[in-house]
């Protein structure tokens, strides 16, 4: 029952913004025992005709989690943090190796390949959107 009711309330809760945001591909990056940063990747579309708004993300598996980009500047990799990630209508925004991402640091525990990592996106009207990522082995 107690079963039931958990999967009951994971449905209600991420059913409004659902179709509106398609996830997909996405993953969280292993890391070696001791590590406390990792990254996740995925790509975002925007389903309807206005302007979807990211401000964030939470794990309860990270101290904290945020956005950059990595960017060649001067041929020197940096990582920049962004405050928001606005994907227009019917845009498909992709995060991956070398561009976007989500930088997932205070790893509470392990990261270990086949585990899963639930991650809530925080839109900017403070509507939810919870993932569940695999972690992936990842060589750059
Ligand atoms: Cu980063």
């Amino acid at each position: 029952m107690k079963y039931l009711l958990g999967l009951f309330l994971a449905f209600s809760f991420s059913s409004f913004s659902y179709a509106e945001l398609t996830v997909t591909q996405g993953y969280v990056r292993a890391v070696p025992p001791g590590q406390k940063v990792s990254v996740a990747y995925m790509n975002l579309t925007n389903n309807t005709a206005r302007e979807i708004v990211l401000s964030g993300a939470r794990s309860a598996q990270f101290m904290s989690i945020n956005l950059h980009r990595t960017a060649n500047v001067d041929g020197l990799m940096t990582m920049r943090a962004m405050d928001e990630l606005r994907i227009q209508p019917k845009q498909s925004i992709s995060l991956a190796p070398g561009g976007l991402h989500w930088m997932l640091m205070g790893l509470k525990g392990e990261l270990t390949v086949s585990d899963q990592v639930a991650i809530s996106l925080i839109f900017s009207d403070g509507s939810q959107q919870q993932l569940q990522l695999n972690v992936k082995a990842l060589v750059d």
